[in-house]
């Protein structure tokens, strides 16, 4: 029987290191023929990812409330697809996700827009089978390249973001000191995906988020 894709998902602040582990992963997962395909949260290619990629780049101004269910929204247009291929046996490395909507979201404390708010319009979405959260100080994030250059890229509202990662670990998450060198950082990756691939997880049905 065809085993099904993993869902693999990279989250943390932003200059974490995820787009570079990303890369690294999933040419290694080509190597060893498990058929991975890189995605990322924002998909700015969309309409949706459009409006997104206007408000982080302060093109437009929008309600708070709004800008979260337009990041959610954007995710739900990606469901079906998301189902579909990792029932099809493609495995998804997968840069952000619904945590980086709580996390941003819970950091700007808007009054009555609490977890429980944040995760409703999510509910159902596919489940990650790891989360690979890639902690690393504001302060050493800050000092990497290309810092600064979006809405969100300031040194307070990152501490907060941290913060709200912490709180937001749950099952199947595996931490990973992100301040390593780039190759440490791979194999340490390597090492959680390869128990996933070895474990009974990926013989049971895709998980839903938050039911
Ligand atoms: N957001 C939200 O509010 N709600 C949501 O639901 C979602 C997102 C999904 C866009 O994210 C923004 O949207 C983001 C959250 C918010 N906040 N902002 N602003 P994004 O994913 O498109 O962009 P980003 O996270 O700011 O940046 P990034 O490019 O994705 O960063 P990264 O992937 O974590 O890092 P990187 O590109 O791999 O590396 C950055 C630099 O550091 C680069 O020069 C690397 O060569 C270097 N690097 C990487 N690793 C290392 C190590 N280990 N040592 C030294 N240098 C390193």
């Amino acid at each position: 029987m065809l085993q099904r894709g993993a869902f693999i998902l990279f989250e943390g602040i932003d200059r974490s290191g995820k787009t570079t582990q990303c890369n690294k992963l999933v040419e290694c997962l080509q190597k060893s023929e498990r058929k991975p395909e890189h995605w990322r949260f924002p998909d700015r290619s969309t309409e949706l990812g459009k409006v997104i990629n206007n408000f982080l780049s302060s093109k437009v101004e929008l309600d708070d409330a709004a800008v979260h269910l337009v990041f959610a929204a954007n995710r739900r247009e990606k469901c079906k697809d998301m189902f579909n291929k990792l029932n099809s046996g493609i495995s998804l490395v997968v840069d952000r996700y619904s945590y980086s909507g709580m996390a941003y979201t819970l950091a700007k404390d808007i009054p009555d827009m609490d977890q429980q708010w944040c995760m409703m319009p999510e509910r159902g979405l596919p489940e990650p089978d790891l989360v690979l959260y890639m902690r690393v100080s504001p302060e050493v994030a800050a000092s990497r390249g290309g810092y600064g250059e979006e809405r969100y890229e300031k040194a307070e509202f990152q501490k907060k973001v941290a913060a709200n990662f912490d709180m937001l670990k749950g099952k199947n998450w595996v931490e990973i000191d992100a301040g390593q060198p780039i190759q440490k950082i791979h194999d340490e990756v390597m090492k959680a995906v390869d128990d996933l691939y070895s474990s009974s997880r990926l013989s049971g049905p895709v998980g839903k988020l938050y039911t």
